[in-house]
């Protein structure tokens, strides 16, 4: 966004952010930051679509208008729930007429906050969102009524404890055999109790009329994200990783409905692309998966050196990628139960690294490959992530039998590593174009 542009929705929404207790003087230190940030590295990208206009719009206001938004909707008595995980069940919230905001931390700003307090050697994405909440610069922890954290990995389980100090924090306990009956028996018990929570916050029963209709909202979004990620399996992609990457991060904020229009409408001009065979790369650009834990806004520092060393990311098997929209809610009845049972039957197929065995994200990571005709995988480690850094060792094994190079990539928030990852990316394309 323009410094004067910048400026003026400073001043614009100074009184709200002063009554959400935000840090102004911090906050305006991070909006410039991340404004420059934007323009430096989203903004010059050559060939873009028209209706990528809408999600410029949405990040040059997501500290602003979205927020103003959400304010208007507590104003009217609705909650606003905030979550670090694809595990927290959207349907649920909305069917209790609530709203559920992303959380994650994707930026190093407010690393050094967290690490007054937390070991440093921990994930960048939970100190992130630990600090955004000790230095109260993000606008959505400040909009929450409740958050949802999840016991997915350790350092999240045990940062949950601390957070609950500062914003009431309810618990999910996601088992770590989720596709097993005792798995799933489990899983239907913690919804049933987070049911009953989020009705015990709004004040609304969840009725089973308005959860399935909050599963329909929900599919729909996940429908279209779904169908712009098919559009990338295309050769030219019509549409860059980078851009690709925002939306999937917009989808965790922007209001489900418009949001889910936009996608559309976007992917009607990239259906008009894909006609005229036209794409956002070379066409020899390689081909490239970016692999691993999820990139939260604003990641982007791997997606804009893939893409500057003149390769294309295709797709994303990430929780901000295809682990969020592959699989829709499909109930096979109408009563409340049956309607529970289909959240545990889709959630339970998601393959994060945290549970065990987790051979399913191996062989999505197989199956992508082949659909979207990849020539390389990017895997993509957060540092002190043992999760997914363990789990690199399987997905390795796994491409090397199909004859596909991967590289590794351990990092954090900083952009101190950059010209380290930008050399070792270089290298490898210089691997795949010598195979090509
Ligand atoms: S379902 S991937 S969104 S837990 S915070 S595991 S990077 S050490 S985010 Fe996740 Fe849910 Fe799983 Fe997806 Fe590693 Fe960091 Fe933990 Fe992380």
């Amino acid at each position: 966004m323009p410094t004067a542009a910048r400026e003026n929705m400073t001043e614009k929404y100074v009184p709200m952010w002063k009554s959400l207790d935000m840090d102004i003087e911090k906050h305006n230190q991070l909006l410039n930051g991340l404004g420059q940030y934007y323009t430096n590295v989203v903004l010059p990208q050559r060939n873009r679509p028209k209706a990528m206009g809408y999600f410029d719009f949405v990040i040059s206001e997501i500290h602003g208008l979205r927020v103003q938004e959400l304010a208007e909707l507590r104003a009217a008595g609705k909650k606003v729930i905030g979550a670090f995980c694809i595990y927290a069940p959207e349907e649920l919230t909305y069917a209790a007429d609530a709203t559920m905001v992303g959380l994650c931390g994707g930026a190093d700003f407010s690393v050094p906050d967290a690490e007054a307090v937390l070991p440093r050697n921990l994930c960048p994405l939970i100190k992130s969102f630990y600090g955004f909440k000790l230095n109260r610069t993000c606008p959505y922890f400040q909009s929450s009524d409740l958050v949802v954290g999840e016991t997915t990995c350790d350092g999240k389980k045990k940062v949950y404890e601390l957070l609950n100090e500062l914003i009431p924090t309810y618990v999910l306990e996601v088992p770590h055999k989720p596709d097993t009956p005792k798995g799933k028996e489990s899983w239907f018990k913690e919804l049933e109790a987070f049911k009953a929570e989020l009705e015990k916050v709004t004040g609304n029963k969840i009725t089973a009329e308005k959860l399935k209709a909050s599963i329909e909202l929900i599919n729909n979004k996940r429908k279209a994200l779904k169908r712009l990620s098919d559009l990338r399996t295309k050769s030219p992609s019509p549409i860059s990783g980078l851009d690709g990457l925002l939306i999937d991060q917009i989808a965790f904020n922007d209001d489900v409905k418009r949001f889910t229009a936009k996608v559309n409408e976007l992917c009607d001009e990239l259906d008009e692309r894909v006609l005229n065979g036209e794409g956002v790369a070379a066409k020899d650009a390689p081909r490239i998966m970016v692999s691993g834990c999820p990139m939260a806004i604003p990641n982007w520092k791997l997606h804009s050196i893939v893409q500057d060393a003149g390769a294309s990311v295709v797709v994303e098997e990430s929780c901000v990628g295809t682990r969020y929209f592959t699989n829709l809610i499909e109930p096979k009845g109408d009563s409340i139960n049956d309607l529970l049972w289909a959240i545990v039957e889709k959630y339970s197929q998601i393959p994060c690294a945290c549970f065990t065995p987790n051979d399913r994200r191996v062989k999505s990571v197989k199956e992508l490959a082949e659909q979207f005709k990849v020539e390389g995988v990017i895997y993509y480690t957060l540092q002190n992530c043992h999760d997914y850094n363990v789990e690199a060792v399987k997905v390795e094994r796994a491409l090397k039998a199909k004859d596909l190079p991967m590289l590794k990539i351990e990092t954090d928030y900083g952009t101190g590593d950059a010209a380290q990852i930008k050399t070792r990316v270089e290298a490898f394309l210089e691997i795949i174009k010598g195979k090509q």
